[in-house]
């Protein structure tokens, strides 16, 4: 029986053990420019068996809140470069999260100050963050504007053209961010998508946009570079499905012949509760429709998990344990999990914006 310190091959990444640090976003890359106090950030952290960096947009369209990185422009990408650079040199592995928030966005962060795209001109219920005379400021998502039809090829390739401008810059993969209410879990839940092209409607037609992406994505940098993060049930963003068990059944039997090196899986309510009694859902049975259909990807979990918590789930046969606020606040928690603890406390008023407190100056158990 494995543990969560035992090795594992994923896809063509090597890890060294099976902890990952969650994507975490942290509004620090001003003109959406990665920092080189990001570099030392995620070096800091590079005893991970995997590092999976902030959710980063994919062109302009795609960025929803103030400060949040991109993969697109020189600037940006020579930023990025220093961050793979730094985790490699202290011998980490680190893939990317490809984002596109779709309608989770505002105008003022939208090239021209347009509206935001979605599958369907439904606005979120949900809020974004802007920087206001220096102070991040909460405010209503805008309308968004229905995709046309012609557009939808042209943003699927700005997925694999991403995917390939990540590994250019010495990224070790990529993530495809299909969780958490962005765009394309617009595309997949009835909530937010009211189209009646064959992006719409039914459960295959829904689940299109979103194997449209993995077919790019897979084609431009390999399957066993390629992971996605899924997140069936969460109310993040008002993304709400009528029925999500078939639709992400149906997912996980077309993910199959991709040969992904990984499935990341938010359970429950995203850093909220897992169990959520009006939104049943069985995510033992949609592994096994996965493993059914084929499917060799590693098994991802994550919200929530302590170490208890994370040798269940390693025991009844999940590969991986994503932890987030945790890594936030303990930059070798892989020792700190050895050691059984002590661990630092994150503190939440530092998550999102701001500079080295409550960033990089959290401290390791040698400090
Ligand atoms: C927190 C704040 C802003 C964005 C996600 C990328 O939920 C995010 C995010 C989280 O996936």
């Amino acid at each position: 029986m494995p543990t969560l310190f035992d090795p594992l091959q994923v896809g063509a990444i090597a890890l060294p053990s099976r902890i990952v640090m969650a994507p975490l976003t942290r509004n620090r890359a001003p003109n959406a420019i990665p920092t080189p106090l990001m570099a030392t950030y995620y070096a800091q952290r590079a005893s991970a068996g995997l590092l999976i960096a902030e959710a980063t947009a994919i062109t302009h369209q795609a960025q929803g809140y103030a400060d949040v990185p991109g993969l697109y422009g020189t600037e940006q990408l020579d930023g990025w470069k220093r961050v793979t650079q730094a985790v490699h040199d202290a011998g980490g592995r680190i893939v990317v999260q490809l984002w596109h928030v779709g309608r989770i966005s505002h105008t003022s962060l939208q090239p021209n100050n347009e509206a935001p795209v979605a599958p369907s001109a439904i606005t979120a219920k949900a809020k974004t963050v802007l920087i206001r005379d220096g102070v991040p400021t909460f405010v209503d998502t805008s309308e968004p504007r229905a995709l046309r039809a012609e557009e939808i090829p042209g943003i699927v390739q700005s997925y694999s053209h991403a995917a390939i401008q990540a590994m250019a810059v010495g990224f070790d993969g990529v993530e495809i961010h299909a969780a958490n209410g962005y765009l394309i879990d617009q595309f997949l839940k009835t909530g937010s998508n009211a189209r009646t092209d064959n992006h719409g409607g039914s459960i295959a037609n829904r689940a299109r946009f979103l194997l449209e992406v993995v077919a790019a994505v897979t084609k431009a940098v390999g399957g066993d570079r390629t992971g996605i993060r899924l997140s069936p049930v969460t109310p993040a963003n008002d993304a709400v499905d009528a029925d999500p068990q078939p639709l992400f059944d149906h997912i996980v039997k077309h993910l199959a012949p991709y040969r992904l090196a990984y499935l990341h899986l938010i359970e429950g309510s995203t850093g909220g509760p897992r169990e959520m009694p009006e939104r049943p859902f069985d995510y033992t049975a949609m592994r096994a429709a996965y493993r059914t259909a084929g499917g060799q990807g590693a098994w991802m979990v994550n919200n929530g998990y302590d170490m208890p918590m994370a040798k269940d789930a390693v025991a009844e046969g999940a590969d991986l344990v994503a932890f987030g606020k945790t890594y936030i606040a303990n930059p070798d928690l892989v020792a700190r999990l050895k050691a059984g603890g002590p661990f630092n406390k994150p503190d939440r008023s530092t998550f999102y914006g701001g500079d080295a407190r409550g960033y990089t100056d959290y401290p390791a158990l040698t400090d």
